[in-house]
């Protein structure tokens, strides 16, 4: 939730533009800055701020359709796709859809959408909102009574959900607010029992609650930062890194990666984040490129916190939808983030006045090479011979990392030589905690909705379910779903001493229903198939998803937030694909309702046989706080592999060669 601080610490106002249309772009590239500024001319001009009330919630590259891209990709000298910008923009109280054309230079569409939910909040929403408490006198009141000191308070924004209301609701955030004197933790410091609704469009508090005093907890023990922690200290470790002194084995032209047999584009997108696209493979035996994603891309990212009180029950945050993933993504700190052999890249937003804002460093491309083994075999069972082959694992690393508030995501997407996709995000940052009465377990009778982790600090237990949208193209757009079940056999006759093995029995999805799949109940491989390709073996050629975990909700189905999250109700959803269903939890999540979300479109029920389709995967996390989380938690992983299943005709490593030894004088080998 909520990115105060970041405007204030690091967003550059672009001063200068590059007007330069004659460069080939990529048309998946992200909008440059240029780009932006020319949307926001476009769109002042039809909308002069003289007359009226106008806001960018969101601009970002309106992709050009599939069939132009794939056509381009074929022949990128003739046809080139258009270059376009979709921009939610809240023109005079309502939410405008506007698509610019940049070539054109002008608007092509404008729509008005009118239903329950709202764009994504800006920083500027949210930064206007958190100041408003110091200028209103039943809060500064209340700090005073408090015995707090005004200027050691922080305020943040807080999407407020939807709980059932029938009538529209307006466009407003909760406003929550902690104590910082002593201490930059400030969410282990609550001010807990005042809340206030601030009304977004007229920016003013327009409710105000102070239901009790509850201590905030101390500052004492919550510090993370080196330079102000005290001894004793652990034991420092030896100086360690990963040396390339070749330089390393990958590319970047343009967005455009090139490593190993992959090459792949990058881009960022306000609310995505980073997206991948066109991840290809070469296949030295076929001696061809062979796509395997279109495009992939985290959609939505549920948060609900379990806790009832008044304070909380609320917080059932759409962190992609309602805060933006990539608005929240933060400059990566070279050498601590990333390795020293990293390549950073710098990305582009709108901000509210739609002009274009730089976060630097928010992609790091590097090689990873952890002391893992690719493959191996000491081969000792022909006499008077021994063999002995092994191949270290070195894979590609793409990473972002959104700052949501008080949480930390890690995104990892890692490519390695054998052609596996693996997705990792790693949750670190601080809890968000509720101030208590209590010291200790013993006193504590009520349900306090959390673990008491120090002091006068509740970890409220949570979940975070990260929802990706993933279009694969295993060679080429027409695929199936292809759904292995393993089984058990039992034997009744006398054919075997055994008395069961099991087997496997593949279903291929017809329709969208039958791409519904709750893991955990079963054991099934999801293959994703090709059905007009055969390897030389007659098996369709395939990716298969190896899921990492399974997490399933356990709110119940009738649940308000579990309605606008109902993309959790499945692990697995597959849809025919349409570009305009990108965002699972729907386009307008902040107060959505869920009628716009994965799962009407799932219910539709297409064709998704031998069709252009679009997998959805959702992981999870149930967060019950430990004392070891405050007060930061160390890094908590979960993820998923991509990994070809028959799509090449046998191991594509084999034939990898080890890099060359680096000379390490100190190494006795
Ligand atoms: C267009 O295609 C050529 C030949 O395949 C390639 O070298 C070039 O990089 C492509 N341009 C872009 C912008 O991708
Ligand atoms: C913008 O909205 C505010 C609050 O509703 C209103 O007072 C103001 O007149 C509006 N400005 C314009 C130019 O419409
Ligand atoms: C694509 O999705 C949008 C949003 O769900 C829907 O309005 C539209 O009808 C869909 N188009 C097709 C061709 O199914
Ligand atoms: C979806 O369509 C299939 C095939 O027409 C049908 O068997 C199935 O019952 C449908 N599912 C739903 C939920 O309507
Ligand atoms: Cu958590």
């Amino acid at each position: 939730m909520a990115a105060t601080f970041k405007t204030i610490v690091f967003y550059f106002f672009l001063h200068i533009f590059f007007v330069s249309f004659s460069h080939q772009y990529h048309p998946l590239d992200s909008l440059t800055p240029s780009e932006f500024s020319q949307v926001q001319t476009i769109v002042i001009k039809a909308y002069p701020i003289s007359n009226h009330n106008l806001t960018f919630q969101y601009v970002g590259l309106e992709e050009p359709s599939k069939p132009l891209i794939l056509s381009w990709l074929k022949d990128n000298t003739t046809a080139n796709p258009p270059r376009q910008a979709f921009v939610i923009a809240r023109i005079d109280h309502q939410s405008h859809e506007i698509i610019v054309d940049l070539l054109q230079q002008s608007i092509i569409s404008t729509q008005i959408y009118d239903g329950y939910g709202y764009p994504t909040l800006s920083i500027d929403d949210q930064e206007r909102a958190n100041k408003l408490p110091f200028t209103y006198p039943p809060f500064v009141a209340s700090i005073r009574n408090r015995e707090l000191k005004l200027e050691e308070v922080v305020c943040q924004s807080f999407t407020v959900g939807w709980f059932g209301e029938k009538k529209k609701s307006k466009r407003m955030v909760k406003v929550m607010c902690y104590y910082s004197d002593g201490t930059v933790n400030i969410y282990m410091r609550p001010i807990e029992g005042i809340t206030m609704k601030v009304d977004l469009e007229e920016m003013k508090i327009i409710a105000f609650s102070d239901r009790a005093i509850v201590p905030v907890p101390k500052a004492e023990g919550t510090e993370y930062r080196e330079s102000e922690l005290k001894p004793p200290f652990s034991p420092s470790l030896n100086r360690i890194t990963v040396v390339q002194p070749d330089g390393p084995s990958f590319t970047v032209d343009g967005h455009k990666i090139r490593w190993a047999d992959w090459e792949f584009h990058v881009s960022f997108d306000a609310r995505a984040g980073l997206i991948i696209s066109l991840a290809s493979i070469y296949d030295p035996e076929r001696q061809e490129l062979r796509r395997v994603m279109y495009k992939a891309h985290v959609s939505e990212l549920f948060v609900p916190y379990m806790d009832l009180t008044n304070e909380w029950y609320y917080r059932t945050f759409f962190d992609a939808g309602e805060y933006g993933y990539g608005l929240c993504a933060m400059p990566l700190q070279p050498l601590r983030d990333c390795p020293a052999t990293a390549v950073f890249l710098d990305v582009y937003f709108a901000a509210q006045d739609g002009l274009p804002r730089k976060i630097p460093n928010v992609f790091c491309i590097f090689e990873r090479y952890a002391g893992d083994v690719m493959w191996r075999h000491t081969e000792v069972g022909i006499p008077g011979k021994m063999v002995r082959e092994v191949r270290q694992e070195v894979t590609l690393v793409v990473r972002m990392v959104s700052t949501i508030g008080n949480y930390d995501y890690i995104n990892d997407w890692e490519f390695t030589q054998s052609g596996s996709i693996k997705v990792t995000v790693g949750l670190t940052g601080l809890l968000a905690v509720r101030g208590t009465k209590y010291t200790h377990k013993e006193q504590i009778e009520e349900d306090v909705y959390g673990t008491l982790l120090a002091q006068n600090t509740i970890g409220v237990h949570h979940d975070h379910f990260l929802n990706y949208r993933l279009d694969l193209d295993v060679d080429d757009d027409a695929n199936s779903f292809v759904k292995s079940k393993l089984g058990t056999v039992k034997i009744k006759d006398q054919r075997s001493p055994r008395k069961s093995y099991w087997k496997v029995d593949s279903q291929t999805a017809k329709t969208e229903s039958d791409g519904r799949v709750k893991l955990g109940s079963e054991s099934a491989d999801l293959l994703f198939v090709n059905p007009n390709k055969k390897t030389k073996m007659g098996n369709l050629v395939g990716y298969r998803l190896i899921p990492e975990g399974v997490t399933s909700p356990l709110l119940s189905y009738d649940d308000y937030p579990q309605i606008r999250a109902e993309f959790t109700n499945y692990n697995v959803w597959v849809t025919a694909y349409n570009k305009s269903e990108k965002w699972a939890g729907g386009l307008y999540t902040d107060q959505s309702r869920g009628d716009d979300n994965l799962a009407v479109w799932s219910n539709r029920n297409r064709s998704i046989e031998n069709k252009d389709i679009v997998t959805w995967y959702t992981l999870g996390f149930h967060h019950v706080p430990y004392q070891e989380d405050f007060p930061l938690m160390p890094t908590l992983k979960g993820g998923f592999e991509l990994r070809p299943s028959n799509f090449f005709e046998s191991n594509p490593v084999l034939k990898v060669k080890p890099p060359k030894d680096v000379n390490m004088t100190h190494i006795v080998l």
